[in-house]
């Protein structure tokens, strides 16, 4: 008998994915967490239902999240994320020879530690000397930490549930305060195809706060609409141009400088949608 994991992505329209093994579930203080070996995806890690991040599309979401904010940064040394729980954007992050010290703030001890255990592709970045791992509320952190950041990378959820605070403009102003100057902070930013009305209140509240925010996208097959966004946001520096690019030994799989730059080519469709009010 087939076993799918199903996924509602919009109403009228939902993603299968065949299941082979469960391989841990755990309802945790703030969500069902499950993470299941698939026939397509491979290893795949849900929270409440909806897919995070799946081992045959993780690349693309992770590789685009860290290196746009940090190729396109002049000295990125310490590096804020908030989320990531899973650990592929702190492996990515982690590449980068400038960065001196990472801190990852994620609200869910529970999807740290199953990560660390059942996610091997992902966890690489848990064990750098440079890395340190907070158990917290990232809107509270943001609000109250003394230390400052080159670069902010907020990987949440989608805006619902535990995540729904990681999209408030409160939460954008707090990010502002903690830049160093020259700083950028980068943002999922949810699908331009599948919700353009979230994704166009998510975009304008960022643009209120910040001078610079620019919208770039990367296809995620495994995510509503199979198309997703980021906003790199900044008080001067441009997110469009990478002013290094990756070591061939890092053998990355999306990103690249001319990847980079393409990624913030929307078509005028997104752009009208969203109210990109750029070329
Ligand atoms: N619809 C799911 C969006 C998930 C975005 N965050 C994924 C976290 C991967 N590190």
């Amino acid at each position: 008998m087939k076993v799918y994991f199903t996924e509602e992505w919009v109403d009228g329209l939902m993603i299968g994915v065949q299941i082979k093994s469960v391989v841990f579930t755990k309802r945790t203080k703030y969500q069902h967490l499950a993470i299941y070996d698939t026939v397509e995806l491979g290893r795949m890690l849900t929270l409440d239902n909806v897919i995070q991040t799946t081992e045959k599309y993780e690349y693309l979401y992770h590789e685009s999240i860290a290196h746009v904010p940090l190729f396109s940064h002049e000295n990125p040394e310490d590096v804020l994320i908030i989320g990531g729980g899973d650990g592929g954007t702190l492996r990515e992050v982690m590449r980068h020879p400038e960065v001196k010290q990472a801190v990852m703030v994620d609200i869910d001890g529970d999807v740290v530690e199953a990560s660390k255990k059942y996610l091997p592709l992902w966890n690489t970045g848990f064990s750098d000397p440079r890395a340190t791992v907070l158990i917290e509320d990232g809107l509270k952190f943001v609000a109250e930490t003394d230390r400052k950041f080159d670069v902010v990378i907020v990987d949440s959820t989608d805006p619902e549930g535990p995540g729904l605070a990681l999209f408030t403009p409160e939460f954008y102003r707090s990010i502002a305060a903690i830049l160093k100057p020259g700083g950028i902070m980068c943002a999922q930013t949810e699908s331009p195809l599948a919700m353009t009305d979230i994704v166009r209140e998510i975009f304008s509240r960022i643009a209120k706060v910040f001078p610079v925010a620019k919208l770039y996208t990367a296809p995620v097959p495994s995510y509503p609409g199979s198309l997703w966004s980021f906003t790199c946001a900044s008080f001067g520096p441009d997110p469009e141009v990478p002013l290094r690019k990756p070591d061939d030994s890092w053998k990355l799989k999306h990103y690249s400088p001319e990847i980079h730059r393409s990624m913030f080519v929307l078509s005028p469709k997104i752009k009208r949608d969203i109210g990109i009010p750029y070329q």
